[in-house]
Parts: structure tokens; C-alpha cells; sequence
């Protein structure tokens, strides 16, 4: 489909600009997320992947609440020296649902065990005024169709507001790749991942707006676990930005022991980013999705329909096999990357 990849894409604007030219290789994101160990993840390899241009970073209230997780956001790109990227801040709770934190996992921070830049030192990174709701409107109305790729990495709060403000944005965006559900297990009950059940009405609307939708859910996720190699490969650069990765994934090691008895912690976030940088990383399967918001005992899981053949014209699908090696050495090389500049 795309001519630059072998990869089908899922996008239904393709990669070819309104005037028939291919567009550039690299993918033009907004990143909505709530940093969290993981989101932070996240925000490093799309600031460091050359393939990846960040246009904007907003945040919505998930793994702490807004201020929190919007001040981690400003603080994880000023020691990124991401300073050229515009932050919104979004919604602080979800559309009819109350505020639930992962307090147990991300601590009272929302990024406890690592340190981040004083938010009054010279040079740290600002908020931009606009809510994230216009932000992501905004930025989304001033590229071509086909152009920008949204990917968050928290509750879709805020993208589900976009959407009913600005119904254009459908057509436009070139496709949306989160991280939340799955089709297996759930993580914040026996069916349902956190950043779904938070706001799960927000998540039915998002995932069945028609735009194309790549769902990387814990199924996938799951398999990206910094294990102590991981972490040996980080220590063995020596760069501010190396340490803060490695003190991420020690005290997510943590909490992932205590909370769920895992050995090494599931770097969640930056798998959606995987997906984009290189396609062939990610083995994704079209199927239908949709999210239960009326079950007594499985609200907010993500109903996925994987019965007989793949179906050819459903927008939406799930990621389902990682290459774990691969997506590592993406995660290392961009921490690499970031120590040099
Ligand atoms: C991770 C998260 C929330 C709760 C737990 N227990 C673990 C956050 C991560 O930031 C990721 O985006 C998603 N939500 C995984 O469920
Ligand atoms: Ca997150």
C-alpha cells in the first residue's frame, strides 16, 4: 500500500500527500499521555527516534492527576532537552466517570524513585496555554489529511472531547495506535486495563469513531519487560537521561513486584511508538472492537471479535506478537541518542 514499506498500513489516507507526492518517512505524532514510568518511555524514544516527529505532547489525567502527571510531562522533556515542543495540559477527569489514580504503581508523583529537573530552574519547559482538547484540534486541522498520527498512552479523555468538538478530525488523522485493553487479561480487573476502564466511554468512542485504529494492548505490551539485561544495557551509558531511564525502570521494577508479582516490569508505552517507527516490530490482526460499559463485573473490557478470518475493511486492530529484541534495541538506541546531543 505505502510505497515506502512493505508494511500494509491501516491508514485510510495512506502515505501520499493530497497532491498525489509521498509524504516524508517520518511520522508527524501527538503523543496524549500521563506520565507514569512508562509514558516517560514513551516520550523519550518519540523525542529521540529521527523517524519520529513530535508535534505536541498533552496530558490527560490517568496515572496521577492532571497536575501531577502534566508537571512529570514538563519535567521528563526538559531533561530530554525536548524544549521546542508545545504541552497542553487536558481533561482532570473522565467524561461521566470519577477520578481513579495508579497510585499503587506510579506512586504519590505519579513518577516516584527518579529524579526530575526543578520546575523553576532556567530553561525548564513551559506549559502552552491552549487546553489539550484545542491543541489537539488545532494541530491536527493544520496538517494535510493523512498527515498526523495520534497516539495516546493514557485515558482517551481527551481525545474522545476532540472528536466531539471537532468531528473533522476523523478524516484527517492519519490513524490513532494506544496503548489500552487487550483481547487475554486485564491488569485494573480480571478483563479490563487501566487506561480503558478509567473512562471507558471515552474509549468506546474513540475506538469506534471509523478512523483507523491499532489498539496495542496488554497482550502485546506484556511481552516488552525490561529485564535485568535491559537494565545492565542501560547502565552501561553514561548520560543524565541514561540514569533517569535506569532509575525508571528500577522503581517500576519495583512496584511491579510488590503490586503484581512480576519479575521485570512491562514497559506499556512505547510499544504504540515501536509500531510506528518500524512496522515489521509489531505483528498487528485486524478484528472488531468494542468496549463493555454496562458489565457488572467487566466494565471497561475490550471486546474483541477474533472469530474466523482476519476481516480486510475493519478500522480496527489489535497488536498481538512483539519483537522484543528489536523493540529493545529501538529503546536503547534512543537512549543513546539523547546522552549525545
Ligand atoms: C500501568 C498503568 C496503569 C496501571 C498499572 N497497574 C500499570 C498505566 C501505564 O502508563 C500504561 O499506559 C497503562 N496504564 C497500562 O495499563
Ligand atoms: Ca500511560
Amino acid at each position: 500500500m505505502r510505497g515506502e514499506s512493505t508494511h500494509v498500513t491501516l491508514s485510510a489516507a495512506g502515505g501520499a500527500a493530497a497532491d498525489g507526492s509521498v509524504a516524508s518517512m517520518t511520522r508527524k505524532i501527538i503523543l496524549d499521555c500521563d506520565p507514569g514510568h512508562d509514558d516517560a518511555v514513551a516520550l523519550l524514544l518519540a523525542h529521540a527516534n529521527p523517524e519520529i516527529e513530535l508535534l505536541a505532547v498533552t496530558t490527560v489525567g490517568g496515572n496521577q492527576t492532571l497536575d501531577k502527571v502534566t508537571r512529570n510531562a514538563l519535567g521528563v522533556l526538559t531533561l530530554l532537552g525536548a524544549t521546542d515542543v508545545p504541552v497542553s495540559a487536558g481533561c482532570t477527569r473522565p467524561l461521566l466517570r470519577e477520578v481513579v489514580v495508579a497510585a499503587d504503581i506510579h506512586g504519590e508523583s505519579g513518577l516516584d524513585g527518579v529524579d526530575l529537573p526543578d520546575p523553576g530552574s532556567p530553561g525548564h519547559v513551559a506549559l502552552d496555554g491552549r487546553h489539550a482538547v484545542d491543541a489537539i484540534i488545532e494541530t491536527v486541522m493544520a496538517h494535510e489529511p493523512g498527515e498526523v498520527t495520534l497516539v495516546p498512552t493514557g485515558p482517551l479523555t481527551n481525545i474522545a472531547l476532540a472528536l466531539r468538538k471537532e468531528p473533522r478530525i476523523v478524516e484527517r488523522v492519519r490513524e490513532v495506535v494506544l496503548m489500552g485493553g487487550g483481547y487475554h487479561a486485564g491488569n485494573a480487573s480480571p478483563v479490563a486495563e487501566f487506561n480503558v476502564i478509567v473512562d471507558p466511554e471515552a474509549a468506546s468512542i474513540v475506538i469506534g469513531a471509523g478512523w483507523p485504529v491499532v489498539m496495542v494492548g496488554l497482550d502485546l505490551t506484556h511481552q516488552a519487560l525490561a529485564t535485568a539485561d535491559v537494565a545492565e544495557r542501560v547502565a552501561a551509558i553514561d548520560s543524565a537521561p541514561a540514569r533517569f531511564v535506569g532509575q525508571l525502570i528500577e522503581a517500576f521494577g519495583r512496584a511491579y513486584l510488590e503490586v503484581a508479582g512480576f519479575d521485570a516490569p512491562p514497559v506499556h508505552d512505547p510499544c504504540t511508538l515501536a509500531y510506528l517507527i518500524d512496522p515489521s516490530l509489531v505483528r498487528v490482526r485486524r478484528a472488531p472492537i468494542t468496549v463493555e460499559l454496562r458489565g457488572e463485573f467487566t466494565t471497561g473490557m475490550t471486546v474483541v471479535d477474533l472469530r474466523g478470518d482476519e476481516p480486510q475493511e475493519c478500522p480496527t486492530a489489535v497488536a498481538t506478537t512483539l519483537d522484543v529484541d528489536g523493540f529493545w534495541d529501538l529503546v536503547i538506541d534512543a537512549v543513546e541518542r539523547v546522552g549525545r546531543s
